[in-house]
């Protein structure tokens, strides 16, 4: 083991403290019947610790007038801190020892904690793990974000169908964030700008806004693993700056005096529930500029702390990376400040931008690529607008003019604007144009976004896209979710895992030896029982551990192809039926997917899976061999708990739409076995573990596009496949949904006079066949024994570390603290 940091406290100073808390804090006494109450004075005992790590941090790098990586997301996908900073720390034992002298087991208080759901699926994810990494690995990172009121919704499902309720995350308070009203920023927008004529003959532009919010943050610590740092994410609250207007008040006219704060309080008021779809709404244009003016307004004062009104060191101090498009605007918000209240010349300005912000593209979807309305952009931003036709004339007459003479198409294609009846600003080429590096999330991914996304802008700026593959924190997804699995690991590896992941790979000397495949297997039953009782809690469906555990957990999306496998349950349940003895393992369906409340046939699979789990679950005849539970509000913390006792991952996406995926990574790291398609970073997982040890099946993006060239036509499939015909059939009977046939046949339409858009009956005979394979391997207790251990041991690459010192090395070019003396 790597010398660790000394413990900070003992079990007996962690009781003490504890009770103080609950006696001083909180004046608890009868804490026996309050476990919210001891977590709360738990929080506050490790916050006691965290917080002079903070300080230490800060001093340290103002000292070393460190250079910092900001990180802007418009999500941020927490999950519960506790269980986390408690490992990170490595106060975990002493707490638990703490906690159980009090009388409570320390899972018990955990349960009390709320997730941070402040984000929609992988990307606010990936941002959550890159922060978990950066604080582990000493460098100087701020994130910023939207302290959103309500994050992701909450869902139930009534009779099968998703309900939305609103999540309430902080109603009583959160123990993690502080608020800091001494960094509070005042955000100008709406108004007109104002030409004025300065005697040399040069122009000065002055911004009238119309409207004037306030930036209120909140700062939430990140704590390292085994590490010197603590840094912060910085969440922006919206708030009318005057907050109450007296004087109407006072005439009688409340209504209208809280109008106005109403109206700023809603900026920050609720996480729109899309992924990778574009909202296109108002309100989220205006999210989006809130947060980046706070932050840029933030990294400017933190930078002329340091260096008062000497910019000559800002690129150099300062970088800012882009999470997708989302934060764009805080390119022109640079823009904005240096030209129109530092005095910038023009191109100086822009060389700055170009020196400070990188962006990272996490889709190819095109509903995802964010457009704005040149009018909204006027309306809410004039002068942001103006500074971005310059960028754009500067662009189409300096940079792709002389690359390609006189080619009016090449302007209008790269052209930041795009025409048509509605003028609309391309956020991602603007990304592109003023960023020094554009990444792509997995290699696959980068290389479509050099080929087939940004191919022009490849050749105009050659070193400028890259990739870095995405990964995950093992101290959340195996360290903190995993306990047992974790201690056989420490049991045979004799370097800290969870802080150099790739040492795993020596347990791959074990996948053959039988007390080791015990041990490992062993493991694994007990968090199916455990998942299992978690099932029946959640569900009312009793599944066996000893059947195949076959998740498929993520966002419900039509690419991801959640239905994919749904026709594939209908076709086992088929087969058994035909024949009760059907040759399969019992086998589990574990669905776990929250669906955009607008997004119409995401919530009809919802509910066809729920109508045939009804039907499947309790049908006597098939003997128990196939069930299928849709697990409601899957978050973070029910993801910890489905990890674990993951068999099987279902990485079924068409090939070349899902970018990376994350969840593939965290479930072979937990010992599951992927079945899916060449896409994402499933190409590269296939690559460490070897073609034994996953179940690849589909078309290729190659596969795909000859498919399409030839013109795809799904009734090609449904002709010839018994199998598939009569799967889609079914769905328009009422066999699932008695009384009311047709209940489920929005599946099918898609599939068939819908045009079928993911490919999905392409893929459905060559899944059914991998999926035999899979049954047969799993049979085999030792042959799925060793690919288990081998999916576990191979995953060194996954590591956030990994992804983050990629950053650093390629892009951010950062120096961590350990190394700055
Ligand atoms: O980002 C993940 C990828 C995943 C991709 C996802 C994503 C969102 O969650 C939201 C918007 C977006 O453009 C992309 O779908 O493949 O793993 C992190 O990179």
């Amino acid at each position: 083991m790597a010398t660790a940091i000394k413990k900070p406290l003992t079990a007996a100073q962690f009781k003490k403290k504890v009770l103080q808390h609950l006696n001083f804090t909180s004046s608890q006494t009868d804490y026996q019947q309050d476990p919210t109450a001891v977590l709360r004075a738990v929080c506050l005992t490790v916050n006691e610790v965290v917080y002079e790590k903070l300080t230490e941090t800060n001093q340290y790098h103002k000292e070393h007038k460190s250079r910092s990586i900001n990180y802007l997301s418009l999500e941020y996908l927490m999950g519960r801190m506790l269980s986390n900073n408690l490992h990170n720390l490595d106060l975990f034992d002493v707490a638990q020892k703490a906690v159980a002298n009090l009388g409570f087991e320390i899972e018990d208080i955990f349960e009390e904690g709320h997730d941070l759901a402040l984000g929609n699926g992988g990307l606010g994810r990936l941002a959550a793990c890159f922060l978990d990494s950066l604080a582990t690995m000493d460098f100087n990172a701020v994130g910023y974000g939207i302290h959103y009121e309500h994050g992701l919704f909450k869902q139930q499902f009534h009779q099968g169908r998703q309900i939305e309720t609103p999540d309430e995350w902080r109603e009583y308070g959160n123990p993690w964030e502080v608020c800091r009203p001494e960094a509070v920023q005042n955000i100008p927008l709406f108004g007109h700008v104002e030409t004025i004529a300065n005697t040399d003959g040069s122009v000065k532009k002055v911004w009238h806004s119309g409207q004037t919010i306030k930036g209120v943050p909140w700062d939430v610590p990140i704590v390292g693993y085994n590490s010197k740092t603590v840094n912060v994410l910085r969440l922006w609250e919206s708030r009318a700056s005057s907050h109450f207007d007296w004087e109407q008040f006072n005439s009688g006219d409340y209504q209208d005096a809280h109008s106005a704060q109403n109206h700023a309080e809603t900026i920050s008021k609720v996480l729109y529930p899309n992924d990778e779809t574009d909202a296109g709404k108002e309100l989220r244009f205006i999210q989006q500029y809130f947060f980046c003016a706070c932050s840029v307004k933030d990294i400017i004062k933190r930078y002329s702390q340091q260096h008062g009104n000497d910019w000559s060191q800002f690129a150099d101090k300062v970088a800012i990376q882009l999470n997708d498009t989302h934060p764009t605007i805080a390119i022109l918000e640079l823009m904005r400040t240096l030209i129109d209240e530092y005095d910038f010349a023009w191109l100086d300005a822009f060389a700055m931008c170009r020196k400070v912000f990188a962006y990272t593209n996490h889709t190819l979807l095109p509903e995802a690529l964010e457009k704005w309305s040149v009018d909204l952009f006027n309306k809410v931003l004039p002068r942001h607008l103006e500074l971005l036709f310059s960028i754009n004339e500067y662009f189409l007459n300096e940079e792709v003019s002389k690359m390609w003479p006189g080619n009016d198409q090449m302007r209008r294609r790269l052209s930041l604007i795009e025409e048509g009846e509605t003028q609309m600003v391309r956020m991602a080429h603007l990304c592109v144009v003023t960023s020094f590096k554009v990444n792509g999330v997995a290699q696959i991914h980068s290389d479509l976004v050099k080929s087939d996304l940004f191919p022009e802008f490849d050749q105009l700026y050659p070193e400028k896209l890259t990739n870095v593959t995405n990964g995950v924190t093992p101290r959340r997804w195996l360290k903190a979710c995993n306990p047992e699995l974790s201690k056989l690991l420490d049991s045979k590896v004799k370097v800290d895992w969870a802080k150099d992941l790739s040492s795993l790979s020596s347990v791959a000397k074990f996948a053959d030896d039988e007390k080791f495949q015990q041990k490992f297997m062993a493991i694994k039953h007990n968090n199916k029982i455990k998942l299992a009782e978690e099932i029946l809690a959640s569900t009312g469906v009793e599944v066996s551990p000893d059947a195949i555990f076959d998740v498929q957990i993520k966002r419900l999306h039509e690419y991801k192809r959640q239905h994919l496998s749904f026709m594939h349950i209908l076709a086992l349940y088929r087969r058994l039926l035909a024949d009760p003895d059907y040759d399969m393992h019992p086998r589990v369906y574990i669905f776990g997917a929250k669906a955009a409340p607008g997004y119409y046939l995401a919530k009809e699979i919802i509910y066809a899976i729920n109508k045939v789990a009804d039907k499947v679950n309790n049908d006597d005849r098939i003997k128990g061999k196939l069930k299928v539970v849709f697990m409601p509000n899957y978050r973070v913390t029910l993801a910890e708990k489905i990890i674990p006792a993951a068999d099987v991952s279902e990485q079924i996406s068409t090939a070349g739409k899902e970018a990376s995926g994350t969840g593939n990574m965290k479930l072979a790291l937990n010992g599951a076995v992927t079945i899916g398609t060449l896409d994402g970073a499933n190409v590269e997982i296939a690559e460490e573990v070897g073609d034994d040890n996953i179940f690849i099946f589909g078309n290729t993006v190659d596969d795909i596009k000859a498919l399409e060239a030839n013109g795809y036509n799904p009734y090609d499939y449904y002709n010839n496949d018994e199998e598939i015909k009569a799967c889609l059939d079914w769905l328009h009977t009422d066999y699932f949904t008695p009384g009311k046939p047709g209940e489920l046949s929005a599946i099918a339409h898609s599939l068939l006079d819908g045009g079928d858009p993911y490919r999905l009956l392409a893929d459905f005979a060559d899944y059914a066949k991998a999926n035999i394979a899979l049954d047969k391997a799993y049979k085999d207790k030792a042959r799925w024994a060793r690919m288990a251990i081998i999916n576990t041991a191979k995953m060194g690459k996954f590591t956030s570390d990994r992804s983050i010192q990629d950053y650093v090395d390629n892009i951010w070019k950062l120096t961590p603290m350990s190394s700055q003396g």
